[in-house]
C-alpha cells in the first residue's frame, strides 16, 4: 500500500536524498573514510586494524541496508506468501567477507582498502565469529538463510540474540577442555540494527481461567519485553536482502520505583536482572536436553515474540484471519520452537475468537517440522509441573489438543492402549512430561528428516505410530545442503577460480547452480588440470600449516596426508575410534625397522570440536587426544611419519581453513546415529575424500560420487540393534572380540600417554557394553585406513578421485534443499528485486 502514494514530504527531495550502493572504488574509499571520521570518531593517524575493520564493515553495511530496504518495499508492494525459519541457533560465523562476496564487491574493496594502507585479508581476520549455535543444526540454519536470499525467496529467520554465544574452548595444562565465556558483543556489532520500535510484551506465570468452552483468559504473572535486532542477509549476485530477526529480552519497567524509594536497591533491580537473563546465554548442549526452566523460558519468549511479529505483518495485509496459512508458513527447526503450536492456538482461540476447530485447522496448515536426530536423549520433554507454572494457559491447550487427538487415535485403533500411551503428548511417570516431538508432529502439516536414511529411520522408529495414524504422505525427506558461496568460493577462492577457468564459466554461474560442476568430469584426465588441482590443495595445506605454526608453534610437513575430523565431541560420532586408531598406527610404526618405516605414508591428523561442559566422557576424549599428541609429536622414531593436533576453539572460521586443506576426512558415526552430517559435504566440495560409515548423508554422497571414491567401513544400520543386544546379553571379552583394540586400550590404561587411571571411565565404555560398537568396527576401520594409505601412493589417481568428487556435489547445495522446502512445504515463490 505504501508505494502507491508518496507517504510524506516532497517525493523528489526524498528520492534525491536516497543513496545507491557504493559500486566504485572512489565511492568505497569515501564511505570508508566517512565512517572512520563520523562513526568511529578517528582519523588516519590513530586507526588500527580493528578500527579499519569496523569502518569497512559499516560501509559494506550501508550497501546491505539500501538493498534490505528495497527488498522489504518490494515484498510489501503486493501481498506475498512468506516463510519463516524458527531456529534457536544460527551459527553465522563471520559476515564481512560473505557480504562483500554476495554484493560482488570483494575485488573493489580489496583495491580500495589497499589504497587506504590496509589489507582486506587482515581486516577480515579482525572479525569475531557470530557463534549463536552449537553445531550442525545451527550452521544448517545459516546456510539456509544464504540460499533463501540468493534465490530471492521471501524467507525470514527468527532467533535469539544471545549475549554469549557458544563458549570459548581452552585447553588446560593437563590437556582438559576449559570453558570461557564468548562475549562476542563486547565490541560494536556492525551487522545488526537495533529496532527499539519493534517490541512485544511476553507473559510468564500467572493464571489461566476458562471463560466459555475452550476459551480462556491468561493474566497476572510477569511480563518482559522482547526487542528486535535485525541482521541483514544478502543474497549472492542479487539485490534481494532478507532478514534475520533476533530477539533480546528486556525488563518491562526498568526499575521498580517503589522498592527503589524504599531503599531496597537489590529488589529494585531484581526484575530487571531476571528479564535480561532470558537471552543472556546459548545453552551449550548439543543433542541433549536438561529440562531447565530458563531454557523453556527462552523457547517461549522467542516463539511468542516471533508469532506476534508474524501476525502483525499478516494483519497489515488486511486479509481475513482464516487466510493466514495462505500467506504464512513456519518451519520448526527441531522441537525447540514447538511452543509456537499452542501459542498460535492461544492467540486464535482466546484473542481472535475463533472456534477450536478453525484454529486447529489454521495451525496444522501453517507449521512444518524438521527432526535432526533420532538419538533418544535428544527428544525434548518438559515436566508438566514446570509448564503448568510457567505457561498455565499453554498447558491447558496441550491437554486439550491431546484429549481430542487421543480420541481420534482410539477411534482409528480401538482398544490399543499401548499405542495411546506411546502417542500421547503426555508421558506418564514421575514427573509427567510433555513430549515435544509428538506435539510438533501432530501440529504440523509435514514432518521431515535430513537425509534419506534418517527420514526412513524416523518413520520406522520414533514416528512409527504417527505414520500409521496419519499415513505416509505427511512424512518426507529433505537431504541437507551447504551454501557453495561460503563453503567453496569464500573458503577456497583458488579452487573456485580454477573451476571457473576449467569450465570457462563465470563463478556466479556454478555458485548459483552447483550441478554445473559436473562439467569438470570432461577434464578429469587432463594433466594440466591435475597439476593445478594438486597445487591448489597444496597451497591450502600450507595455509593451514601456517595457522598451526602461528597458533601452536609446531611445524607441519605439508607433504604428508592431512586427515581431519572436526565436529562436536560425542560418543556417537566416535572421535574415540579415531584416536585409538591413531595410537594403533603409532604403535605399529614404533615397532617397525627403519627400512619398513620408509614405506609408511606420512600423515598429520587433525581434530577440532567442543564438548558440552557437562559431558564427562566427551571431555575425557579431548584430554586423551591432547595427551597422545604431546607424546607422539616429539617421538623421534615416528614424528616425521605421524603427528597429531587438537586445534582448540573450533569455529566456522577455523572450519574455513581446515576443510580446504584436507586430503581425507572422517565421518565415522555408528551406523544409524548421524542424521546427516554436513561437513562431509563441505569436505567433498573442496576435493577432500571421505572415510566413513554407511550413515547419514555419507550414503547419498557415495551414490553421487561413486563408491570407488569413498572409503566405507563398518556394520550397517540394520545390524546395530542386534549387536547391541548381544553386547548386553552375551558379552564377549574385548581381548577375544578385538585383540588389536584391546592392546591399544591396554597401552592407554598402562599410562603410556600419562596417568592411565584418568582414562578408565572412557575405556570402560568400550570394555563394558560398548554401546557405540567400537569393538565391532575397529578392524574394518583399520582396513579402510590402510586402503586410504595405498590409494594416496598414486597421487595422480588420488587427484582424479578428488576432481570427480567435487564434480558430483551439485545435489548438496543448500539451494537445492531450500527449493525442496519451498515447493514441498512452504509453497512460496521467488520474487526478484528489479
Ligand atoms: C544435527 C545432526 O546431528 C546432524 O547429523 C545434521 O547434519 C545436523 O543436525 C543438521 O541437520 N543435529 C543437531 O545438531 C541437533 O542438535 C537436535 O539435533
Amino acid at each position: 500500500k505504501g508505494v502507491e502514494k508518496w507517504p510524506r514530504g516532497e517525493e523528489k527531495v526524498w528520492k534525491d536524498g536516497l543513496r545507491g550502493v557504493d559500486k566504485d572504488i572512489p565511492d568505497i574509499t569515501k564511505s570508508f573514510v566517512h565512517h572512520v571520521q563520523t562513526s568511529l570518531a578517528r582519523q588516519a593517524y590513530n586507526l588500527d586494524e580493528a578500527g579499519a575493520y569496523q569502518a569497512a564493515a559499516l560501509s559494506a553495511r550501508d550497501n546491505l541496508l539500501v538493498n534490505w530496504n528495497e527488498t522489504q518495499l518490494h515484498f510489501n508492494a503486493k501481498p506475498t506468501k512468506r516463510a519463516y525459519y524458527l531456529s534457536l541457533e544460527f551459527l553465522m560465523g563471520r559476515t564481512l567477507d560473505n557480504a562483500l562476496l554476495n554484493l560482488g564487491l570483494k575485488d573493489k574493496y580489496t583495491d580500495g582498502i589497499n589504497k587506504l594502507g590496509f589489507g582486506l585479508e587482515d581486516l577480515l581476520e579482525q572479525e569475531r565469529d557470530a557463534a549463536l549455535g552449537n553445531g550442525g543444526l545451527g550452521r544448517l540454519a545459516a546456510c539456509y538463510l544464504d540460499s533463501s536470499a540468493s534465490q530471492e525467496l521471501p524467507v525470514w529467520g527468527y532467533g535469539l540474540r544471545y549475549q554469549y554465544g557458544i563458549f570459548q574452548q581452552l585447553i588446560g595444562p593437563d590437556g582438559s577442555q576449559l570453558e570461557a565465556p564468548d562475549p562476542w558483543l563486547q565490541h560494536d556489532n556492525p551487522w545488526e540494527i537495533p529496532r527499539a520500535d519493534v517490541t512485544y510484551e511476553i507473559r510468564f506465570y500467572g493464571h489461566s481461567e476458562r471463560v466459555d468452552g475452550m476459551k480462556a483468559v491468561w493474566s497476572g504473572g510477569q511480563e518482559v519485553l522482547a526487542m528486535a535486532y535485525d541482521v541483514m542477509i544478502p543474497g549472492y549476485d542479487t539485490k534481494n536482502t532478507n532478514n534475520l530477526r533476533l530477539w533480546e529480552s528486556k525488563p518491562k519497567r526498568g526499575f521498580d520505583l517503589n522498592s527503589f524509594n524504599a531503599g531496597d536497591y537489590e529488589r529494585a533491580v531484581e526484575s530487571s536482572n531476571s528479564a535480561a537473563a532470558i537471552t543472556s546465554v546459548l545453552y551449550p548442549n548439543d543433542h541433549t536436553t536438561f529440562g531447565k526452566e530458563l531454557r523453556l523460558k527462552q523457547q517461549y519468549f522467542w516463539t511468542a515474540a516471533s508469532l506476534s511479529d508474524i501476525l502483525r505483518r499478516f494483519k497489515n495485509l488486511g486479509k481475513p484471519i482464516g487466510e493466514f496459512p495462505e500467506y504464512v508458513s513456519i518451519q520448526l527447526n527441531d522441537t525447540h520452537p514447538t511452543l509456537a503450536i499452542p501459542e498460535l492456538m492461544r492467540i486464535l482461540v482466546d484473542e481472535e475468537d475463533l472456534s477450536w476447530d478453525s484454529a486447529w485447522d489454521i495451525v496444522t496448515r501453517t507449521f512444518f517440522f524438521t527432526n535432526h536426530t533420532v538419538l533418544p536423549e535428544a527428544l525434548e520433554k518438559w515436566p508438566v509441573t514446570l509448564m503448568q507454572q510457567l505457561l498455565p494457559r499453554h498447558m491447558q491447550i496441550i491437554f486439550d489438543i491431546n484429549m481430542i487427538f487421543l480420541q481420534a487415535v482410539e477411534k482409528k485403533f480401538p482398544g490399543d492402549r499401548d499405542k495411546l500411551a506411546r502417542m500421547s503428548l503426555i508421558e506418564e511417570g514421575f514427573p509427567q512430561n510433555v513430549r515435544m516431538a509428538n506435539l510438533a508432529c501432530i501440529g504440523s502439516r509435514k514432518v521431515n528428516g535430513v537425509a534419506e536414511l534418517h527420514s526412513e529411520l524416523l518413520k520406522a522408529t520414533i514416528m512409527k505410530d504417527f505414520v500409521e495414524f496419519f499415513g505416509t504422505d505427511k512424512f518426507f525427506n529433505v537431504t541437507n545442503g551447504i551454501t557453495p558461496r561460503r563453503w567453496l568460493d569464500q573458503c577456497n577462492p583458488r579452487l573456485s577460480q580454477l573451476i571457473s577457468e576449467t569450465l570457462k564459466l563465470p563463478k556466479a554461474s556454478f555458485l548459483k547452480d552447483l550441478s554445473q560442476l559436473e562439467g569438470l568430469l570432461k577434464h578429469v584426465d587432463e594433466p594440466g588440470l591435475i597439476k593445478k588441482w594438486a597445487a591448489v590443495k597444496q597451497s591450502n595445506k600450507e595455509r593451514l600449516a601456517h595457522y598451526v605454526e602461528t597458533t601452536t608453534g609446531h611445524q607441519i610437513n605439508t607433504q604428508a596426508m592431512f586427515d581431519v575430523q572436526i565436529k562436536r565431541l560425542h560418543e556417537y560420532k566416535r572421535q574415540t575410534l579415531n584416536i585409538l586408531g591413531v595410537i594403533y598406527r603409532y604403535l605399529k610404526i614404533k615397532a617397525m625397522t627403519p627400512a619398513e618405516r620408509k614405506k609408511v605414508n606420512p600423515k598429520v591428523v587433525f581434530f577440532a570440536g567442543k564438548a558440552a561442559p557437562g559431558y564427562y566422557i566427551a571431555k575425557l576424549t579431548i584430554r586423551l587426544i591432547v595427551n597422545v599428541a604431546r607424546i607422539i609429536n616429539v617421538d623421534p622414531d615416528t614424528k616425521d611419519l605421524l603427528s597429531l593436533f587438537f586445534l582448540p576453539d573450533y569455529s566456522v572460521s577455523l572450519a574455513e581453513i581446515l576443510i580446504p586443506a584436507s586430503d581425507i576426512s572422517q565421518h565415522i558415526s555408528t551406523a544409524g546415529t548421524e542424521a546427516s552430517g554436513t561437513s562431509n559435504m563441505k569436505f567433498c566440495l573442496n576435493g577432500g575424500l571421505l572415510v566413513g560409515t554407511v550413515d547419514g548423508a555419507n550414503i547419498e554422497i557415495a551414490e553421487e560420487v561413486g563408491e570407488q571414491n569413498v572409503f566405507f567401513f563398518g556394520h550397517l544400520t540394520p545390524a546395530v540393534e542386534d549387536l547391541r543386544y548381544q553386547h548386553m546379553y552375551h558379552p564377549v571379552p574385548i581381548e577375544q572380540k578385538c585383540p588389536e583394540l584391546a592392546n591399544v586400550i591396554n597401552e592407554v590404561s598402562s599410562g603410556r600417554f600419562g596417568d592411565g587411571g584418568v582414562y578408565e571411565p572412557l575405556l570402560n565404555t568400550i570394555r563394558q557394553n560398548d554401546y557405540y560398537l567400537l569393538t565391532e568396527d575397529f578392524d574394518s576401520y583399520i582396513k579402510a585406513l590402510k586402503l586410504v594409505d595405498e590409494a594416496y601412493q598414486d597421487r595422480t589417481e588420488w587427484i582424479k578421485k578428488s576432481i570427480r568428487t567435487t564434480a558430483k556435489m551439485g545435489k548438496f547445495s543448500s539451494d537445492r534443499a531450500i527449493q525442496d522446502y519451498a515447493q514441498e512445504c512452504w509453497n512460496i515463490e521467488s520474487n526478484k528485486l528489479p
